[in-house]
């Protein structure tokens, strides 16, 4: 199977890690939705990334959609998600904030970038931002109570998913979240990028080689 898009997206790159977490074998190209727009939509006419083309040629997009496919591969050798209902339930919780948190700084970014700055509409900007800070102290707050494990091994979709919104986050608003704020989910993050899965994708235009 083939992963499309930039691993500068927290989604692309949430796929990556937990592909290799996952030990699902997969090729990466690094296409942009922005600069290879035409290249990508060739692959997904939909043009979103990351979009996974399975080995029957099938186009799959969505993180979430992609993981669990690649959950259904894995099981029952290996699996990301808590067997524990309990689990499962704070594990889908920390998923959800790190989810909204990457939806909300990607909503922040394409205002920034792909708006004329005449037409920046702040109201917007500010119900954006309240709601990503909102999701950041959630998961601070998810931290605190349950803390996640951080070893190849033992990390959860839960940790991937915080790991990668946070990562993502002070690449690219470090001003609007102040890390000194959120103690936790920086320990934590820079704990998860030191794994060889997390270095083996690393945010930004290169493509991911790794061995398995
Ligand atoms: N809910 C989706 C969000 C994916 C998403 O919005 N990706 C961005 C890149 S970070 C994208 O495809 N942007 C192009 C567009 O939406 O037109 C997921 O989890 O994969």
């Amino acid at each position: 199977m083939k992963l499309i898009g930039m691993l500068d997206s927290p989604y692309v790159r949430r796929v990556a890690i937990s592909l290799q977490l996952l030990g699902l074998r997969f090729e990466h190209q690094s296409l942009s939705v922005f600069s290879t727009f035409v290249q990508f939509q060739d692959i997904n006419p939909v043009v979103k990334a990351p979009s996974l083309i399975c080995d029957d040629g099938e186009v799959l997009m969505d993180s979430t959609l992609i993981l669990e496919l690649a959950e259904a591969l894995a099981a029952p050798r290996k699996s990301l998600l808590p067997a524990n209902l309990a689990q499962r339930q704070h594990a889908l919780r920390a998923i959800g904030l790190a989810l909204a948190a990457c939806e909300k700084s990607v909503q922040i970014v394409y205002e920034r970038n792909l708006r004329p700055a005449e037409k920046l509409h702040q109201p917007w900007v500010t119900r954006v931002t309240g709601q990503l800070l909102a999701a950041c102290a959630g998961l601070e707050s998810e931290l605190v109570r349950r803390p996640l494990a951080c070893s190849s091994a033992a990390i959860n979709q839960a940790g991937v998913s915080a790991a990668v919104a946070w990562h993502f986050i002070q690449q690219m608003l470090p001003e609007v979240v102040n890390a000194d704020q959120y103690p936790l989910l920086r320990q934590f993050s820079s704990q998860a990028e030191a794994l060889p899965e997390f270095m083996a994708a690393p945010h930004g235009d290169s493509t991911y080689r790794g061995a398995s």
